[in-house]
């Protein structure tokens, strides 16, 4: 089994690689934004919640973000390992993380982070605001808000990481194809170090 987080700021590409990484290794995906969507989606009361914070850039509280993620997670006892993309975003979701892989007998294997400036990052968001319909995507305000946000509560999330020797970055500024070879390599290495078989 390999858990693999895909790490970044917003807009870095980390869905748009997840769905890549998911057809080459068969794992599934847990994307914490895309659940809050489909919950908005749905009118539940949970993405009445959620749309509260994410309308403002701000992340949704621990609480609701972690107890969404272990129901899921438990959906998938079958499982040959999980991308989480987009989670953990704080050290209280890490800490879960970890709680939650113990009890299922397993771990994170590494931490992928992928590496674009703001610049590039207001670019992309903005570009995706004309055709996604996503608020959060449209206000430059609020883009800035969720890189700061980014930084401030997100960012030692990579060092929590990086201190069990798990965090390594990847350039995220290229084609789709480029960036997805690098996380490939990084990942089939790391699946060779550490004989997990992934292949
Ligand atoms: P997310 O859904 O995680 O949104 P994101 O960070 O914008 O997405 P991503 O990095 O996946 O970008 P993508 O591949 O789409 O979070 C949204 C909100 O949900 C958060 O702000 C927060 O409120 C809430 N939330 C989610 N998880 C949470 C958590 N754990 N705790 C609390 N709150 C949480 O790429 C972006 C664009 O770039 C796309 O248009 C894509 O086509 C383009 N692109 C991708 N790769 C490219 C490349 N190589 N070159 C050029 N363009 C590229």
């Amino acid at each position: 089994m390999i858990n693999l987080i895909l790490f970044g700021p917003p807009g870095s590409g980390k869905g748009t690689q997840a769905a890549l990484l998911v057809e080459r290794y068969q794992l599934v995906h847990i994307s914490t934004g895309d659940l809050f969507r489909n919950e908005i989606g749905n009118n539940t009361p949970l993405g009445l919640q959620a749309k509260a914070y994410m309308s403002k850039g701000e992340l949704v509280p621990d609480a609701i973000t972690i107890g969404m993620l272990r129901n899921k997670v438990e959906t998938h006892p079958e499982a040959r390992g999980f991308i989480f993309d987009g989670f953990p975003r704080t050290i209280a979701q890490a800490e879960a993380l970890n709680q939650l892989l113990e009890e299922e007998g397993t771990q994170v294997h590494a931490l992928l982070a992928l590496q674009v400036d703001d610049h590039e990052i207001i670019k992309r968001i903005k570009l995706r605001g004309q055709t996604s319909g996503r608020s959060d995507d449209m206000d430059e305000k609020v883009i800035q808000n969720r890189i700061d946000v980014y930084k401030n509560e997100t960012t030692p999330v990579f060092d929590f990481y990086a201190h069990l020797g798990k965090s390594h970055r990847v350039e995220g500024i290229g084609s789709v194809p480029e960036i997805f070879d690098r996380l490939c390599h990084l990942i089939d290495a790391i699946d060779q170090r550490s004989a997990l078989r992934i292949h």
